[in-house]
């Protein structure tokens, strides 16, 4: 039995299913844990969503921006854009099947055994794990109720607020949760959010740093494993914070790597630019 987690797949069945193969991953036995950003830009959106599906009793997903994205598109056709490759996923005879799905899945994940957090994007330097937990369930909570998911989506795009506070309330709330835990790159000390900025760790806007390098991080001695930022190329400097996105959509590679013993498999993905 072994743990494996992988990064941003959006939409790259191909790539996952040879790094599965080569490590002989059996879904009876072993569990893969996903960092989120299952589709979108990619080549299979929906077929990989399908074939996450069927094993998904072997899987601990964690949502992306795609992700959510793509659900906000399930109650608002009128979100797609014109980079988005969602469509064929909308027109699948089993689209409620999955939606209903993705809809089940968290914003953070924390397991005890290997003392590892499994966020799409990041953690506010100020955060506690219960913290975390307790925000990301705020979140899913919304994501899970028929009466509310609607409206939530209207009103989870933008970039304000940029600062958690503990009296932030209704969608601000929820927007500020939702952008750390699912787009977020660079953060002040305060974890004041700077979320234009796309360029990797050496360029990073003044007085700001990459999340996970702030001193004093509350959760520096956890295992944090996360996706989103391709252009840090799978290196985060900071040896308790594993950076798995390699940018496989962009044609760089996709990376799978073993909890139990820190190994990283990569696969190169210079065939799936797009
Ligand atoms: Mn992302």
């Amino acid at each position: 039995m072994a743990t494996y987690a992988v990064g941003d797949l959006q939409g790259c069945l191909t790539p996952l299913q040879q790094l599965l193969d080569r490590v002989n991953f059996d879904p009876a036995s072993d569990r893969l844990w996903l960092v989120g950003d299952l589709v979108n830009r990619g080549p299979a959106s929906l077929e990989t969503l399908r074939f996450l599906y069927r094993m998904r009793d072997s899987l601990c997903i964690v949502l992306g921006n795609h992700d959510l994205h793509f659900l906000a598109t399930a109650w608002h056709h009128d979100f797609l854009k014109k980079h988005d490759t969602l469509q064929e996923i909308l027109d699948a005879p089993d689209c409620a099947e999955l939606v209903a799905w993705l809809r089940q899945q968290k914003l953070a994940h924390y397991d005890a055994d290997f003392d590892t957090l499994l966020v799409h994007a990041g953690v506010p330097p100020q955060w506690s794990l219960e913290q975390v937990l307790a925000r990301a369930a705020e979140v899913e909570a919304v994501l899970q109720d028929d009466t509310r998911i609607g409206d939530f989506f209207l009103n989870m795009y933008g970039n304000k607020p940029k600062l958690w506070n503990d009296t932030l309330d209704g969608y601000e709330r929820l927007r500020v949760i939702t952008n750390y835990f699912t787009r977020m790159r660079f953060c002040n000390a305060e974890g004041k959010l700077q979320l234009k900025a796309k360029s990797g760790p050496d360029q990073a806007p003044e007085g700001y740093a990459p999340w996970f390098v702030h001193p004093g991080r509350t959760l520096e001695q956890h295992r944090v494993i996360f996706g989103h930022w391709a252009a840090l190329e799978g290196r985060s400097t900071h040896t308790n914070a594993i950076a798995l996105d390699t940018g496989c959509v962009w044609g760089a590679a996709m990376t799978l790597y073993n909890l139990e013993s820190g190994e990283y498999h990569r696969r190169d993905c210079s065939d799936q630019r797009q």
